[in-house]
């Protein structure tokens, strides 16, 4: 029985493009393998087919511009039935909803390959007698998670039938930055999960569809005519959370991912191997990124990693036994540790660390620090040392700008940054994270003592936005709290310094006359040697201890 395959309705766009045949004739294909992606200005599609099949005739070529209804190709079918049958498939692979008295085939709703939220109501035409259906689900996709590459399902808070309210936290998603808590855009009842735990997922994929009632009521005033299947509309993303269109076609000199323009099938493979597209040299047309753009940049890194490795000479430790000794336990490592052993492993390597041990004289800091705590205590503000630590680092650091900097490559500039975003290092359960307390030169000490305290709270309730990850320009770890005298911290490159501040103490100072009794406070500031020379450092210790020492110099 041939059968044929048509393009489906594709919305508001009149003619789309088919970017990518992935198919041969003699080809078998499964239901829902793609046969062809097709492009819109706003999205790609790939188009699956809705029956199994062995591929007999192809009516399109790459570069074609086809509206809806076109033959793409006829599929001879492996069951039994009647001549010929023209079938517009679902555009979109999500999992089938059964919906009561539904269309006698799947429906499925459509997904962009951004961080759309999906309506369906696709409508699949068989044989004669039509059955359309409108759907009264919208699908919840995994938002832009900035520029973090892969991100897990780490939990799924909700089960199918769950009544939920807008913000309720659905899934908890972790990336090499942070843990996220997603909360559902709007209120309605789970019906479907497309996601398991420990699945590997990227922005724009579909994470749950909600039953709404809004949107039911809606549906059933127009009951007349077919339901657009329509390119998806957008659905209020989580507070927090951006939503990018996809890039327009003529952008080929896109400089982040997303802008990238790329089809889905390519994105996946991208996906599968850990590459970047805003990497990749498209050699398609308008730049697009092709499957060989991918094996070839694959391959590339491949031979460059070879290349660098035999030269770097580091000699691999040797994997021991240790059971061979003792009892021992293997411990997963969180994905936050896991980013974090790399990161630190990435900065080790390619920056020449040297670490300026210096001491800051904070008695009157400390006096001045608790009258104001007893000040503030009906308003449940407390000032820890820290809060008076980054208003100090940034006066030294808007004197000493090379500080407040990064490197470029090949060591012709050193960019200087005119804003002062101050990442905090925090420890949590799963690991430390960094968020950034923004325009730090901006607020005044209880304004970035409150700011800490909440980025903490965050990032240990798995709460922070990604965004609030990016952008920093120098970097404070502080001990304190817990104990120590000096340590000497890693530098979170692309910064060039970062401070360690470890607890202070009481000590006896000599003042010329006698020993007194004086709070010190530790600092160790580790930097980039390539960007910093070491009597610049000491400069910037002495100034910020100078500062530490005399609150009022905070003014200035
Ligand atoms: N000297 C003496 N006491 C200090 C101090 C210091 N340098 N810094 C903080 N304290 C005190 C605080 O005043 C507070 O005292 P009270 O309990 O009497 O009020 C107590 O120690 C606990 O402070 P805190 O740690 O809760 O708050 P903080 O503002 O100092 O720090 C944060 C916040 C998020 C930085 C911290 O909780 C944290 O996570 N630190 C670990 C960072 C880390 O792991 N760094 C290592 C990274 S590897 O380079």
């Amino acid at each position: 029985m041939l059968q044929q395959v048509l393009v489906p309705d594709v919305g508001e766009a009149e003619e789309v493009e088919v970017i990518e045949v992935l198919v041969k004739v003699g080809d078998v294909v499964s239901a829902d393998d793609s046969p062809v992606v097709l492009e819109s200005d706003k999205a790609s599609m790939e188009i699956p087919s809705p029956f199994a099949g062995t591929i007999e005739v192809i009516h399109v070529k790459e570069g074609d511009q086809v509206d809806e209804g076109a033959l793409i190709l006829e599929l001879e079918m492996q069951a039994s039935g009647s001549d010929r049958k023209s079938v517009s498939p679902a555009p979109a692979k999500e999992p089938v909803n059964e919906e009561p008295g539904g269309a006698t085939s799947s429906e499925e709703g459509v997904s962009t390959e951004k961080g759309v939220s999906t309506e369906k109501g696709v409508s699949t035409e068989i044989e004669a007698s039509t059955e359309i259906e409108a759907s009264t689900e919208k699908t919840v996709t995994v938002p832009d998670v900035g520029e973090a590459e892969e991100i897990v399902v780490t939990e799924i808070l909700i089960k199918i039938g769950d009544q939920i309210q807008e913000n309720d936290s659905i899934v908890v998603l972790e990336s090499d930055k942070a843990s996220m808590e997603i909360p559902a855009p709007f209120a309605g009842v789970v019906s479907s999960i497309f996601v398991e735990e420990g699945k590997e997922v990227s922005e724009g994929d579909a994470l749950i569809s909600l039953k709404t009632k809004g949107v039911q009521e809606e549906q059933k005033e127009s009951s007349s005519g077919r339901t657009p299947t329509s390119l998806p509309e957008k659905v209020q993303p989580p507070p927090g959370t951006k939503i990018q269109e996809m890039a327009p076609r003529a952008a080929p000199k896109a400089s982040t991912e997303t802008n990238v323009h790329a089809g889905p099938a390519v994105r996946k493979q991208a996906r599968q191997y850990g590459v970047d597209l805003a990497d990749v040299k498209g050699s398609g047309r308008h730049s697009r990124v092709l499957k060989e753009d991918i094996q070839a940049f694959v391959k590339q890194q491949l031979t460059h990693k070879r290349a660098s490795t035999e030269g770097s000479g580091i000699p691999a430790v040797p994997i021991v036994d240790f059971s061979r000794f003792g009892e021992i336990e293997r411990k997963t490592m969180s994905r936050i540790k896991r980013a974090t052993a790399r990161n630190l492993h990435r900065s080790w390597l390619n920056v020449p660390h040297v670490t300026q041990f210096d001491e800051a004289d904070i008695t009157e800091l400390e006096l001045f620090r608790k009258s104001q705590n007893t000040e503030l205590a009906k308003s449940g503000i407390k000032l820890t040392p820290l809060a008076f630590l980054i208003k100090a680092c940034v006066n030294a650091l808007i004197e000493f700008p090379q500080f407040n900097a990064s490197l470029e490559a090949g060591y012709e500039n050193l960019i200087l940054k005119k804003y002062y975003n101050i990442g905090i290092a925090v420890e949590t359960p799963d690991g430390l994270v960094v968020p950034v307390l923004r325009d730090a030169d901006k607020k005044g000490v209880i304004e970035l003592g409150n700011d800490c305290a909440e980025l903490a709270g965050l990032a240990r309730g798995k709460k922070l936005p990604m965004d609030s990850m990016q952008g920093a320009t120098f970097t404070i770890s502080s001990l304190g709290g817990i104990g120590g005298t000096k340590f000497t911290p890693i530098v979170n490159t692309p910064e060039v310094a970062i401070l360690g501040v470890s607890r202070s103490r009481i000590s006896p100072v000599w003042d010329g006359k006698e020993f007194v009794p004086r709070t010190i406070l530790p600092l160790s500031l580790s930097y980039d040697h390539r960007a910093i020379d070491g009597a610049e450092a000491a400069r910037f210790t002495s100034y910020l201890s100078r500062v530490l020492t005399d609150v009022r110099r905070m003014l200035l």
